[in-house]
């Protein structure tokens, strides 16, 4: 079997137009009499169309339409005779726009000299399914080879949605989908020669000479000056390049290049609206669990360099190349995504969207975003992590058109909140922004910061589900509230740490948290935080309160006391140490179940392991020590002694085995000792 595609390409116009000459001269290379109606004609695979296997129909005008099961039409008038133009629109245009199958007008006969061309523009604009036009001489082979290769490549390689030929130009998403591409090989705004031949060797397996890049560059400057600065490509420079293949019907280039980055098309049920050029994400994005990827966030950490100036990233320019906006500013962006009511932080992103400051940092107070959260609970006056609402963008209205500049940090925090939120969606973003996406799942690293969840029951400010970048040290925290009763809280797996608030110390609200904790697995890291304001009476009393059963809870579970956040210090730090606890050394914190236990039958195991090295040691040793003392009465060489002598001496067993080595007994019994020391 191969993987040849069959298609199938029909002939029409009116009498005597040529069509029979033109299937007789693409055949045979020669002009010659022909019979009235060609018979079928099959064309295997040639080099320039290697994956097509063509039959040409020809017709006769007596014929009924055959445009069943045909793929691609090439309808001829006689360039000399107006009324063979005339009945294009008359009678064949419109019964072939029924069917919209892909058609090339053809002039024939230029060799008796050229006519005014008659309007063909204005055809071109009504009937979308013409997709060239070609003038051709049969009688001296002018572009008769041309006109039968295009109307098979149209099928395999269609120009609507790359070129418009009414207007000349490339369609807007061809430009979005090339300048894409140009970011998958520079790192700066212009195109190295070095990326031009790695884009040409990846998808056409051969480099470029550096005469023909020389030559490609003058080419597309002649076109249009703005093409190379500093003898580097600009992306205008890179649109050029493929606007040039296609202008010279070369449409096989700008496809195989758009379909290994996962170009299809969406064919529009319209007749009259060309099909579109659209994007598929790679299935294995989906696969992937857990963080951020690491290439996600490097690609975001290159666009300083690709659309800013090197310190800030220019949002308006990353987002060029997708039709939509930043992720949360599409319609419907959360929807599907684990948080059920992610809206909110759409809303909240986007309302301030990427004008200034992002993320507030920790240690600065913050105004209050909404009236609710100036009420709202909070762990720690000098930090804005967990104040609800607050948390997300500040920013000033900008005017439309003007620049969006943001820093590069908080650009990639902005992208690590709406991963937070869904992540699947974020990632097909990035993908969609020119990231190359994962190519191995499990080969790529993932980013290094803390994820923590946090799960509340209390009031109307903590209904939201929101999440916030916030920095301690070195470490990027992201720290996501959820309700607790909301039924979609996310895979626990997906977090460091599950952080349970308690604002409203009702029994009820408490016994659900208890509930929700009872039902974490056991290896999962877990805190509670009792939010305090300060004008609770009756004190937290330590973690108390209305707390008790809290305590009570962690003390019979072996688990750090509440947080509380009036008393303690700095509550990020103590989160941090929390979600990087690995309950494995006495100084960190208890944040999985029976901590104490754990670690002790951590000790035993180790103990047990030790113990049992040992007592292989000490059995192999006797063991040599037996063979080599046999030897040593039978006259063997001394060798032998030194290595079982070093051994011992390893293990501190040197003068037991020398004083009495000569029986299993006393070596098991030796052993017994070895291990017990
Ligand atoms: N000068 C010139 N004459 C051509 C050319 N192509 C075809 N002819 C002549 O035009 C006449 C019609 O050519 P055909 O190939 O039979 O045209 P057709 O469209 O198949 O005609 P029907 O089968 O009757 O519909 C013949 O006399 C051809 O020699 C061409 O490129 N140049
Ligand atoms: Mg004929």
């Amino acid at each position: 079997m191969d993987d040849c595609r069959e298609i199938r390409v029909l002939v029409l116009g009116d009498e005597g137009v040529g069509k029979s000459s033109l299937i007789s001269t693409y055949v045979s290379q020669i002009f010659s009499p022909v019979p009235a109606k060609m018979i079928p004609i099959l064309v295997p695979p040639s080099h320039a169309l290697p994956s097509v296997r063509a039959t040409i129909l020809d017709t006769s005008p007596s014929d009924p339409l055959p445009l069943q099961n045909v793929d691609s039409i090439i309808l001829v008038y006689d360039l000399h005779r107006l009324s063979t133009f005339e009945s294009l629109e008359r009678h064949y245009l419109p019964l072939i726009e029924e069917l919209n199958i892909p058609t090339i007008l053809c002039a024939s006969k230029v060799d008796k000299g050229t006519n005014p061309p008659p309007k063909l523009l204005n055809l071109l604009a009504k009937y979308k399914f013409v997709a060239a036009c070609i003038s051709v001489s049969s009688k001296t082979l002018l572009q008769v080879n041309e006109l039968f290769l295009t109307s098979m490549a149209i099928i395999l390689y269609p120009l609507p949605p790359l070129f418009s030929l009414s207007t000349s130009t490339l369609t807007p998403l061809s430009i979005s989908a090339f300048l894409r591409i140009y970011r998958m090989y520079t790192t700066t705004k212009l195109l190295s020669d070095t990326g031009l031949n790695e884009f040409q060797t990846h998808y056409f397996s051969a480099p470029l000479l550096s005469d023909d890049i020389q030559g490609l560059k003058k080419i597309v400057v002649k076109e249009d000056q703005r093409s190379v600065e500093d003898g580097r490509f600009t992306s205008i420079g890179f649109l050029n390049i493929f606007k040039m293949f296609i202008v010279r019907n070369q449409l096989e280039m700008p496809w195989v290049v758009l379909k290994e980055e996962g170009y299809t098309l969406k064919v529009n049920p319209d007749p009259t609206v060309d099909d579109e050029l659209m994007l598929n994400h790679p299935e294995n994005l989906k696969e992937w669990k857990g963080r951020m990827p690491k290439g996600a966030e490097e690609f975001l950490k290159g666009m300083k360099e690709v659309c800013g100036d090197g310190e800030r990233v220019d949002v308006y320019k990353v987002v060029e190349v997708i039709s939509g906006g930043l992720p949360w500013e599409e319609d419907g962006f959360f929807e599907d995504s684990w948080s059920s009511v992610g809206g909110e932080l759409a809303r909240s992103v986007s309302s301030n969207a990427l004008t200034g400051s992002i993320i507030v940092p920790p240690q600065s107070p913050t105004k209050p975003a909404t009236p609710q959260s100036a009420n709202s609970p909070r762990l720690d006056d000098s930090t804005a992590l967990l104040d609800s609402g607050s948390i997300l963008l500040e920013g000033e209205e900008v005017e439309e058109g003007e620049e969006r500049m943001m820093s590069s940090d908080d650009f990639i925090d902005a992208y690590i909140l709406s991963y937070s939120v869904a992540p699947l969606k974020t990632l097909q973003h990035i993908h969609a922004l020119g990231w190359r996406g994962l190519k191995e799942v499990g080969e790529e690293k993932e980013s290094e910061y803390i994820r923590i969840r946090v799960l509340t029951g209390d009031s109307a400010t903590w209904e939201k589900v929101m999440s916030v970048v916030s920095r301690y040290q070195k470490s990027r925290v992201v720290v996501t509230t959820v309700p607790w009763g909301s039924s979609n809280k996310g895979d626990d797996d997906d977090f460091d740490l599950t952080v349970f608030v308690i604002v409203d110390a009702k029994p009820a609200v408490i016994e659900e948290a208890l509930e929700c904790c009872r039902s974490l697995g056991e290896d999962r890291r877990r805190c509670f935080v009792r939010l305090e304001d300060g004008s609770v009476e009756g004190g937290a009393g330590g973690a108390g309160g209305g707390c008790e059963a809290v305590v009570k809870h962690c003390e019979e579970r072996d688990l750090e006391a509440p947080f509380v956040s009036r008393e303690e210090g700095d509550a990020v730090a103590w989160l941090v140490k929390c979600a990087t606890s690995d309950g494995g050394t006495e100084g960190e914190k208890r944040v999985k179940p029976y901590f104490r236990e754990r670690r002790q039958a951590l000790k035993r195991k180790k103990m047990m392991k030790g113990g049992l090295a040992v007592l292989v040691l000490v059995v192999v040793g006797f063991g040599v020590s037996t063979f080599v003392n046999t030897r040593e009465r039978n006259g063997g060489k001394g060798g032998g002694r030194s290595f079982l002598d070093g051994l011992k001496d390893t293990i501190g067993l040197s003068s037991r085995s020398r004083n009495g080595s000569s029986s299993g007994g006393t070596s098991s019994s030796a052993a017994l000792t070895a291990a017990s020391d």
